[in-house]
């Protein structure tokens, strides 16, 4: 049997950033991936992904958003392509939302540039955006969108330049650990390894199961709508209007149009496999034009294109990503819950500490399994 230093189970957005980490310290890496490179089975698709630092989730996330995006642009350097588009952000909410007071928490502890704006200010400066009287926005410089499927394209290009071993197509069927490595066998064979990066995305319940991790893999849609009339100047946008769902806009520009969703409504169980990917017309693309249609009358346009992604949501929203908890060769970055993309290339990083060196000096206590996990 072939034996490597470290294999990486998962090639999309983390497995393809931290192959690539690791192949930069000189590690013997192999990566298994069951699809092709960029593949749309996953969660690493859909042509753009919000990047912003004033993080409403919790100021924990700072730091990391920090690094990740010196290691975006270093990314980018490396590749030669354009990955990060800044366009600015609104987090726009009642001031007593979790959105907006989230923001402004991350942001003051971090001494994070910011302005608070109220509803004139907003549809002065942003004036495709209608805010009720009572509305406010964070609005931060930095904020922006990433290219996912181009991302991914540049860390499996230069780990693979790095001399990594990729494989495409060849699904990762089951793994073992012991003290002296690790076993992983897939559809076409079996390798060896000193340790193991699991990067399952929407395959965690299968390659993660024995953990026993409250997972849920749920179906969530993307869509690309026409503006009718110019936007002016448009940021990318997340908005918790008041007794409302929470969406989100990117303009992006894919399809000749900006991206909307919903961000926290809850979608269908499913697994990658029983993923609907049909997006029903009159029922699905109805519900966010008519938010739209309230919140950003421009945009409510044509629906120009849509489709079907996953979010691996934990119950807190926050990530897995820590050492094994039974395996210490072993590390995981699983439960991204909708908001991990952007993390991707401080993951890679983080990934590539605690396989090389057992630990990480990056801040991941938040996202400890542990919190999981009854004690035997
Ligand atoms: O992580 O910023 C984000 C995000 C917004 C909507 C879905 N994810």
């Amino acid at each position: 049997l072939e034996r490597y230093d470290v294999i990486v189970a998962g090639l999309g957005g983390m497995g393809s950033a931290a192959a690539c980490e690791l192949s930069r310290r000189g590690r013997r890496v192999l990566g298994l991936e069951m699809y092709a490179p960029a593949h749309d089975r996953g969660s690493s698709h859909g042509r753009s992904r919000i990047i912003r630092q004033a993080y409403y989730e919790d100021p924990a996330y700072v730091p990391l958003l920090l690094r990740a995006y010196e290691l975006w642009e270093e990314l980018e350097r490396a590749c030669g392509k354009s990955l990060l588009t800044i366009t600015g952000g609104l987090m726009v909410g009642r001031r007593e939302s979790g959105l907006v007071s989230g923001s402004v928490r991350s942001a003051e502890e971090y001494g994070l540039p910011y302005e608070l704006l109220d509803a004139e200010e907003i549809r002065e400066r942003f004036p495709a955006f209608a805010p009720t009287p009572e509305t406010v926005a964070l609005y931060e410089e930095r904020a922006g969108f990433l290219d996912p499927e181009e991302s991914v394209r540049a860390h499996l290009d230069l780990a693979a330049a790095r001399g990594a071993e990729l494989r495409f197509e060849e699904p990762v069927l089951r793994w073992k650990a012991s003290g002296g490595g690790v076993r992983v066998e897939t559809g076409r064979g079996a390798y060896e390894a000193g340790r193991l990066v699991i990067c399952p995305g929407p395959w965690a319940p299968q390659l993660l199961g024995d953990l026993g991790l409250p997972l849920r893999v749920e179906r969530q849609v993307m869509y690309w709508f026409e503006p009718q009339e110019s936007l002016g100047r448009f940021p990318v946008f997340i908005w918790e209007p008041a007794g409302g769902d929470v969406f989100y806009g990117i303009p992006d520009g894919a399809y000749g149009g900006v991206k909307a969703a919903f961000h926290r409504v809850a979608g269908a169980i499913c697994t990658p496999e029983t993923l609907d990917r049909e997006v029903r017309e009159e029922e699905e693309v109805e519900r966010i034009r008519g938010c739209l249609s309230r919140h950003i009358p421009a945009l409510a346009g044509r629906c120009a294109h849509a489709a079907a992604c996953m979010y691996t949501n934990t119950p807190d929203f926050h990530f897995i990503l820590s050492p094994h908890p039974e395996h210490p060769n072993v590390s995981v970055a699983a439960g991204f819950s909708g908001h991990g993309y952007k993390f991707c290339s401080v993951v890679g990083e983080i990934l590539a500490d605690l396989a090389t060196e057992g630990e990480t000096s990056h801040p991941i206590d938040l996202f400890s399994p542990a919190r999981f996990l009854k004690e035997v």
